[in-house]
């Protein structure tokens, strides 16, 4: 089984949707260890409650962003980390950590990416006035959000949403886009080629 990494920054929702795929018996995944860089978020806790190893770097701990990636890396090295999923971590990565991580990392963005990159994507999607928005796991790049697409989910806007509904409603999205994403790479049935764009024959 694919050794995961899973990269945090708060409440840990996507961690969750992630240790529940892996329990299942067919799963290519299994995850060694989470990573938060804030201490004390309930995303920990999630971990802990279920058996699984945790880490805190805190990236106010560190001079430069190149010694926070590094530690970082270290504890992806000393578990035997093959694949690294952040879910809902909230740093920029730095271009030498993505680069030998390239292929083996994954994000997911509350937006149908290339619309609405960055912060507040989902109100990025209110104020632009679109109809359709949703979620999207994508190998991470040195670009941030401009990785190539694997698995992308829609979710309607309604006329009575707010942040906080639309939100919501993207969340659950992800709980099924990013397991679906992290068997398809774990299982090696989707790969980032050097090209960087997708493999994939039967998906
Ligand atoms: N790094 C690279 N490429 C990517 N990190 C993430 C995706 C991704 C990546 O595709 N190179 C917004 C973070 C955006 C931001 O400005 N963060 C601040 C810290 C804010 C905080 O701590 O709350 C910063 O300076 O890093 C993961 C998603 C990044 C989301």
């Amino acid at each position: 089984r694919t050794r995961v990494a899973v990269l945090i920054s708060g409440s840990g929702t996507n961690l969750q949707a992630l240790m529940e795929q892996v329990k299942k018996p067919s799963s290519s995944a299994e995850i060694v260890v989470v990573i938060s860089n804030r201490p004390g978020v309930m995303g920990l806790k999630r971990a802990s409650m279920a058996g699984i190893q945790t880490r805190v770097v805190d990236h106010k701990l560190y001079g430069s962003r190149a010694e926070f990636d590094g530690t970082i890396d270290k504890v992806l090295e000393e578990f035997g980390v093959e694949l690294v999923c952040l879910a809902g971590f909230m740093r920029i990565l730095t271009g030498p950590f993505v680069r030998k991580w390239s292929g083996k990392m994954l994000n997911i963005h509350p937006s149908l990416l290339p619309s609405f990159k960055g912060v507040n994507a989902q109100k990025q999607a209110l104020q632009a006035g679109v109809r359709v928005t949703g979620c999207t796991v994508h190998f991470v790049a040195e670009e941030v959000d401009a990785g190539a697409i694997v698995v992308q989910e829609a979710v309607p806007i309604l006329v009575t949403d707010t942040e906080d509904s639309l939100s919501e409603r993207i969340r659950e999205a992800e709980h099924r886009a990013f397991p679906a994403a992290l068997e398809l790479v774990g299982s090696g049935a989707v790969k980032l080629r050097d090209d960087g764009r997708i493999d994939t024959e039967q998906y």
